[in-house]
């Protein structure tokens, strides 16, 4: 039985932990990764082969297309939000030049094997845009189709490569004879706050609920750079890992939409900060509001509707807030600094 080829990109970037691991647990799969660094060992363990290279340069996809057979594409590499803002040429070549890189290479890899590339593709909730505090409280859990106008770079290059992807699926060389000549099967799902307990986040800007949990199992003060009040929409790393896992398993005429919205729980920054005092009394968790940064948030939808995604594929996260905390991160992340 032939082993379908997959890519994973950003490997070992946080949701690349999980989904690796997830993936070598399923088995079935040749792992192949892309990342800029080697892989941890541990995680090295469970992958087939690893490039190091950046997907802004297209010599490594030239050797993976040479050598191996890709089916499914998780192209998870991308510069965060609070860090594109300040290196934005930077982030638009690898977060959109990267991402056309990916998708030219999805086409090629199934033009010379001739089935569909499966391309999954975490876009999220900061391709967004709230025109002001008032319309993000009345709006509550926003659509897709809703308030498109993202405001940071970063939002801008997901929005634009959910464009790309649409067009890589459904209108590829529209002129071309060959009306088959479309290869990528692109599949999005816009991703809210992702909370890991094997790794802390770096250049998001959702960054500050799981700094919080991680500074106060280290026992270290932090600060949090945004209002008690702040609300957007969060998520458990499994529940995101098993996203991604169930939209490349769903029938292809199933899908509605090109991106999905994900919601899992969207606490406050003040709820995040009890539940987390509940667990570490001891902890020094105060504010230090980052303005510029709390603009970024606040222009983020306070929660999504994401019905399409249940009624498509099926999503439903196992996690709410409550068993978030209490089952899945505290005691990781409790172990984990032991
Ligand atoms: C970020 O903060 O940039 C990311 C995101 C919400 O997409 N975690």
């Amino acid at each position: 039985m032939r082993t379908s080829g997959v890519l994973i990109t950003g490997a070992g970037g946080e949701i690349g932990h999980g989904l690796i691991t997830a993936l070598a647990a399923q088995g079935g799969a040749q792992i192949v990764t892309l990342d800029v660094r080697p892989l941890e060992p541990e995680l090295g363990k469970l992958v087939h082969h690893q490039v190091i290279g950046s997907i802004t340069d297209n010599a490594g996809l030239d050797r993976i297309l040479a050598e191996f057979e890709i089916d499914h594409v998780y192209h998870l590499a991308a510069y965060l939000s609070t860090r594109s803002e300040f290196t934005p040429v930077t982030a638009h070549q690898v977060n959109v030049e990267g991402t056309m890189n990916l998708l030219e290479f999805a086409q090629k890899q199934g033009e010379s094997h001739g089935r569909p590339v499966i391309f999954l593709y975490p876009s999220s909730i900061a391709a967004y845009g709230m025109p002001d505090l008032e319309t993000k409280a009345k709006s509550g859990r926003v659509r897709e189709e809703e308030f498109n106008y993202p405001t940071t770079m970063y939002g801008c290059n997901k929005a634009y490569c959910e464009q790309l992807g649409r067009y890589y699926t459904r209108h590829y060389k529209q002129l071309a004879a060959d009306p088959h000549i479309a290869k990528v099967d692109f599949r999005c799902v816009r991703f809210p706050g992702l909370i890991s307990a094997i790794t802390v986040p770096s250049g998001g800007t959702s960054d500050y609920a799981p700094e919080m949990i991680h500074a106060a199992a280290k026992g270290e003060p932090y600060a949090c750079f945004v209002r008690p009040d702040t609300r957007i929409p969060f998520m458990a790393m499994p529940d995101g890992v098993e996203a991604l896992l169930k939209l490349a398993a769903a029938p292809r005429e199933s899908l509605s939409k090109t991106a999905y919205n994900v919601g899992a729980f969207n606490p406050s920054a003040e709820q995040v900060r009890d539940v987390v005092l509940k667990h570490f009394p001891k902890a020094q968790i105060s504010y230090k509001v980052d303005e510029k940064r709390q603009g970024i948030v606040d222009s983020w939808p306070a929660d999504v509707n994401d019905s399409a995604a249940r009624a498509d594929w099926g999503y439903a996260p196992a996690y709410d807030f409550e068993r978030a905390f209490s089952e899945y991160l505290i005691p990781t992340i409790r172990q984990r600094y032991i």
